[in-house]
């Protein structure tokens, strides 16, 4: 049952030798309609752990509020700054997360697997139950809240990953995550010029191409938000304030690409995506805890984040962000990000 087995212990925050690789997940277990690993979709059982400052672990937020899990799957939220037992629950009364009843992710890792010899990983679900670990596979946590959750959606979610656009949505989504997701990640973390400058390249290189994409058509896949936009828009909203500075992207900033940035404003306030994100975390993240990168970990003043919520026009290129469906209701009070942490 469900382990891939192919983890490289590439840990982000060590800069090794070699060129940056993103660990495979190594739990893989998915929880599905039918139970088949193991883990039925079930109200109530399950606890997504995130930090708020990791890329991957945004999207599950998104799906979730989107498609409106989150009266079925309760959350944890890490403290931004791992220490040497990483992510912890230093955020709540005690240190201790309330449900979970456990100070450190890694011992919900632990209670699946004794002595894991990967890396503690957000996102990550928890069964509560059992206190075990069942997935760490954020590819494909967000895809399983959109086709195998479907009976706990709210009513009026719409279909992040339509059957009729999954194709493209996939093909978009990959060349994205190569060169995009993950790409500033193997920049920032590059330690010989010629992995930094094809890796930079390159970068930039899709960033154009999915702007001239996105210069007539308001969504990556379609006329309506799908997972292809989700995936995206994580990595666009720490664009200016970690990847152009720490990670060195810096050909130029999201804010001077006109359509990227009216399409990155044009997510961020739609609800779902802006209300999920905390700046707070995000910077204060990446700065502290790449210490190889920025050995004084001093967090940054900027930029100013007040010009994520001007007016971006892309209603003007038509499509409706939830098409048939509905937006997703407030944000639950317990999971309002405070104001220091938004634009
Ligand atoms: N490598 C993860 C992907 C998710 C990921 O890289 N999350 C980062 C945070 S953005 C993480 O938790 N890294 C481990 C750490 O920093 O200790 C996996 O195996 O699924």
């Amino acid at each position: 049952m469900g382990t891939t087995g192919q983890d490289n212990n590439d840990n982000e925050g060590k800069g090794g030798k070699d060129e940056f690789k993103r660990s495979a997940s190594h739990f893989a277990d998915r929880i599905t309609a039918d139970g088949r690993d193991g883990w039925p979709v079930a109200a109530d059982r399950y606890r997504l752990v995130v930090s708020r400052a990791c890329p991957w672990a945004n999207r599950a937020l998104i799906s979730r509020r989107l498609l409106g899990l989150e009266e079925a799957i309760s959350l944890a939220v890490t403290d931004p700054i791992q220490d040497e037992r990483s992510w912890r629950f230093t955020l709540d009364p005690g240190g201790v997360d309330p449900v979970l009843d456990i100070a450190f992710l890694s011992e919900a890792y632990d209670a699946r697997e004794q002595g894991y010899p990967g890396g503690v990983s957000v996102p990550a679900i928890v069964d509560v139950p059992s206190g075990k670990l069942v997935t760490n596979d954020f590819q494909r946590i967000t895809l399983d809240f959109a086709t195998e959750w479907t009976a706990l959606h709210r009513d009026g979610a719409p279909d992040l990953y339509p059957e009729a656009h999954r194709e493209e949505i996939d093909d978009v989504a990959e060349s994205i995550y190569r060169d995009v997701n993950n790409g500033v990640y193997k920049a920032g973390f590059a330690v010989h010029q010629e992995t930094y400058d094809t890796t930079v390249e390159r970068l930039f290189a899709r960033l154009d191409q999915v702007s001239e994409r996105l210069s007539n058509r308001r969504y990556l896949v379609g006329d309506t938000i799908t997972e292809a936009d989700i995936r995206f828009f994580t990595t666009l909203v720490r664009f200016d304030t970690v990847y152009h500075g720490h990670f060195k992207c810096n050909r130029n900033k999201l804010s001077e690409d006109p359509v990227l940035w009216a399409y990155a404003r044009d997510l961020f306030q739609t609800p779902g995506f802006g209300d999920t994100v905390d700046f707070d975390h995000i910077t204060r993240h990446y700065h502290q805890v790449h210490t190889n990168i920025n050995p004084t970990a001093i967090v940054p003043i900027g930029p100013d984040l007040s010009s994520w919520l001007t007016p971006h026009h892309r209603e003007q290129l038509g499509g409706r962000p939830f098409g048939e469906a509905t937006a997703p209701g407030p944000v639950p009070a317990a999971e309002t990000v405070p104001p220091a942490g938004r634009a």
